[in-house]
Order: C-alpha cells, then structure tokens, then sequence
C-alpha cells in the first residue's frame, strides 16, 4: 500500500493527503518530521515532506506526487479529461504553490515560530506578494472553487494554503494581503470544508497540534 510522509501540519503533506482521501485512494500515514537526518535524506533529498514510498521507490514533492497519483489510477479522475481544464488547474496550482505560498513562506519563521525576519525581507517579500496576488486574481474564480463552479484538484492546493498566506500577512504586516486585495479566501475555505477529505485534514491537523501542546 501507499505510504504517505509527513505529519498533519504541513500543508503540502495535507495536499496530498486530501487527493488520495478525495478519491479513496488507499494509503497509510507515516509521521516523519522534516529533518537533515540521513534517515528523512535517503527518502527525501531534501529533508522535506510529504514523501510517498511506493513499491517502486520514494517519491517527493507534492505535485510530482499528485501527477504519478493521477498517472497510476486514472480512473479516478484527479485532474479533468479535457486538456485545456487539466492545464488550468495545473496553472492554478502553481499560483497557489509557487507564487502565493512560497513566497509567503519566507515569513513563517516570523509568523509562526517566534524567530524573526529581516526588513529588507519583509520589504521584498509585500511589494511580490501584491503582485503575484493581483495575477492570481486575474485567473481564481472563487466560483465558489478555484477553477469555478466545479471542484478540481487546485482545490486540494489552495484549501492548505490560502490560509497559511492570509495569516502570515496578518501577523507580519498587520494586514491580511488576501483579504486585502479582496481574495476572500475564509469563505473559500468554509465551502471546501463541506467536503469529508476537508474535515479529516482539519481534524487530523488540530489533533496533531492539541497532542503537540506542552503539558
Ligand atoms: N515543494 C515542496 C515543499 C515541501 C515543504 O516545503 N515542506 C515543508 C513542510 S510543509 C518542509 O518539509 N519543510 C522543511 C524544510 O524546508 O527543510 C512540495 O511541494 O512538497
């Protein structure tokens, strides 16, 4: 069976996960930490998660993981068999993961976990979060899903990591850039909620962060 690494905090672990609860793909959980360790290295080059291990090896990289699961069990139907609404959420997903999210992500260490970060990054990382926003605005439709009236795989990106650029923004600049530029993404995320493969996220992720509280 399919094992899936990682832990209930990450989002790009949760992306995953919420593709194969979506389509009732079987697979197993594994916690595994992101860590340097030879023992997270030799599956995960770079120490990250998610990972899945198939009998045919390790794989990383949570869109990498979602094209093999699309290419192994198509007739589940991950993405849309018409070419040109798979490459649209394809094009959403790298919005949601490259532009929106990474970027984002250099202020997390701020956000989240009590270090701290520069100005001059604070400064880089507002004037590319507006721009990439204002792209992705051109292109979400919030209808009420990303891709528009029907949900799609992009959705599995954006309902772990909307949030996570919404909050960041908050706390370091005391502004949400989403609401802001007005990507009302925590409606956005109550109408993904309504799905099971949501729910599970959720609940599995504040399990994990319950469990993680100091005694
Ligand atoms: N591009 C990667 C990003 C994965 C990623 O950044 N995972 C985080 C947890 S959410 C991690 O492992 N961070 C540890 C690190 O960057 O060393 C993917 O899509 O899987």
């Amino acid at each position: 069976m399919i094992k899936l690494c990682g832990f209930a905090l990450s989002n790009y672990y949760n992306k995953v996960k919420f593709v194969l609860l979506e389509h009732g793909i079987p697979f197993e959980e594994v916690f595994v930490i992101p860590s340097q360790d030879e023992a997270v290295l030799e599956h995960s080059p770079l120490g990250k998660v998610p990972y899945l291990q198939t009998e045919d090896g390790d794989l990383c990289e949570s869109q990498c993981i979602v094209e093999y699961l699309a290419a192994r069990f198509p007739d589940k139907a991950i993405f849309p068999a018409d070419p040109w609404e798979a490459a649209k959420q394809r094009e959403l997903i790298t919005f949601v993961d490259v532009h929106l999210e990474l970027t984002a992500r250099n202020l997390y260490k701020e956000a989240f976990f009590g270090g701290t970060v520069t100005d001059a990054t604070k400064g880089r990382v507002e004037k590319l979060l507006a721009h990439h926003i204002t792209g992705f605005k051109r292109i979400a439709k919030f209808g009420p899903y990303l891709g528009g009236e029907r949900f799609g795989v992009a959705d599995a990106a954006g309902f772990v990591s909307l949030p996570l650029v919404g909050m960041a923004t908050q706390t370091i600049y005391g502004r949400d850039l989403l609401l802001d530029a007005g990507v009302d993404w925590k409606s956005y995320v109550k109408a993904i909620s309504a799905r099971p493969a949501a729910q599970r996220i959720t609940e599995d992720r504040k399990a994990y962060v319950a469990a993680s509280r100091p005694a």
